[in-house]
């Protein structure tokens, strides 16, 4: 397994603990071994391999910073290490490993009862069950509170309908985590995706995130019992404790895409000769590197604090969005430069830069876009909100 190029500028294994390296490594290994051989095909294809997913259920990756029910307890800078990893290779991975983990499990984890939480946790960890995460609607991803979803009550039972857009793997799941609109306000719901009424169909069409699904979901009077819904969660601060969890992982993960990116260009540098010499004796390329590799750095580095602040138990989703917007932000800013560096080569699969270019406009846009994130920073300066 090679050792990333930018490891001869930034070392980030000193400031680690000897339990995080483990994680890293284990991470660098599986997505060089297990992803990165097939995933140039599985892009162009549009192939989501699944057979993966119980490798990253074997791997510990899934749910890891959760405790018990067969999760690995792992520290939050692990969690990160293994995101950013993952995405170096495909940020379709690395969003697995969020939906499955940050998002679907973490609810469990969060809000459900003992019996909900033995029934599908102990399956997800280990990738023998999938999960996903309806939250998001067709009329628009910024404002869930504006959802039009509902459950309503029949007797003990609850009955869903409405529609759900962009939900990660929602047509390969087995349980869907919905989240809608109650006579007390939102609330979760653990919906079997075999269930009558639940369609998850893949959105066709995507130019990003090709090795990865995502769906549009119907839930035409989904009947479900009354103990479908996740006791501990009422209102939007359920799933926004969920999103807190995912963009946390985002945060590490897009500086992953954008290492792959500086590495690729920094090899070419090397080798690509214009001029009668290697483009990367010329100064203009060493000025793009250097920008790249102090975006990288920061980028990280900024992941790391979040991340010791998490295990502290004082991040805030302020300070989170800090880090979604900038890790994401940069990582197209380096991937662009790694593009220009590259030359007509960069836009073909010869080098994975295009991909993480394309991948990075759907990271960029979900679990909150760059314009929400400015918002709720400015909230978090001003006191006032702007949306
Ligand atoms: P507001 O309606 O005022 O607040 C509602 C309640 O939520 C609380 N809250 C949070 N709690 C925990 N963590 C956070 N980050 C929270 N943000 C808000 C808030 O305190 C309040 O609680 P309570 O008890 O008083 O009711 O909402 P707001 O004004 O705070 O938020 C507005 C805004 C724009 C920031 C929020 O709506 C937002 O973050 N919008 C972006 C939503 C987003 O990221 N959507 C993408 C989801 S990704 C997805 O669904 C697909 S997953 C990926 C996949 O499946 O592939």
């Amino acid at each position: 397994v090679a050792t990333p190029l930018v490891d001869a500028v930034f070392d980030l294994d000193e400031l680690l603990t000897p339990e995080e390296v483990v994680w890293s490594r284990k991470a660098r290994a599986f997505a060089t071994n297990r992803i990165l051989p097939t995933i140039e095909q599985d892009f162009e294809d549009r192939f989501f391999r699944a057979e993966l997913v119980a490798e990253l259920g074997a791997a510990g990756f899934l749910g890891m910073h959760l405790e018990g029910y067969g999760c690995a307890g792992a520290s939050a800078v692990s969690y990160g290490l293994v995101c950013l990893e993952l995405e170096a290779a495909d940020s379709g991975w690395r969003t697995l490993v969020s939906v499955q983990g940050s998002l679907a499990m973490s609810a469990i984890h969060k809000y459900g009862s003992e019996d909900q939480k033995q029934r599908w946790l102990p399956g997800m960890a280990a990738g023998a069950l999938i999960g996903c995460f309806a939250l998001t609607e067709p009329t628009g991803g910024s404002d869930p509170a504006a959802m039009r979803t509902i459950a309503r009550r029949d007797g003990d039972d609850w009955v869903l309908t409405g529609t759900k857009r962009w939900i990660g793997l929602a047509s390969v799941a087995d349980v869907a985590v919905v989240w809608a609109q109650t006579d007390a306000g939102v609330r979760g719901f653990l919906v079997p995706t075999e269930t009558a009424g639940f369609t998850a169909t893949p959105i066709a069409g995507k130019l990003s995130m090709r090795a990865s699904i995502q769906c549009d979901v119907t839930l035409d009077g989904v009947r479900l019992p009354g103990d479908a819904v996740l006791p501990g969660a009422t209102g939007l601060s359920g799933p926004f404790g969920c999103l807190n969890e995912a963009r946390f992982g985002i945060v590490w993960g897009a500086m992953g895409a954008a290492r792959s990116c500086l590495d690729a260009a920094i090899g070419r540098s090397r080798s690509r000769e214009v001029f009668g010499r290697p483009i990367g004796a010329m100064q203009l390329t060493q000025a793009k590197l250097a920008d790249m590799l102090v975006e990288y750095e920061k980028g990280v580095l900024l992941a790391l604090h979040l991340g010791r602040l998490k295990k502290r138990g004082t991040l805030t989703p302020a300070q989170i969005s800090v880090g979604k917007l900038n890790s994401v932000r940069e990582a197209i800013r380096i991937a662009g430069l790694a593009r220009s560096i590259l030359g007509g080569d960069g836009v073909t699969n010869e080098f994975p830069v295009m991909r993480h270019l394309a991948n990075l406009e759907s990271v960029r846009t979900y679990e909150g876009t760059d314009e929400i994130h400015q918002l709720v920073i400015g909230r978090a300066l001003t006191g006032m909100t702007a949306f």
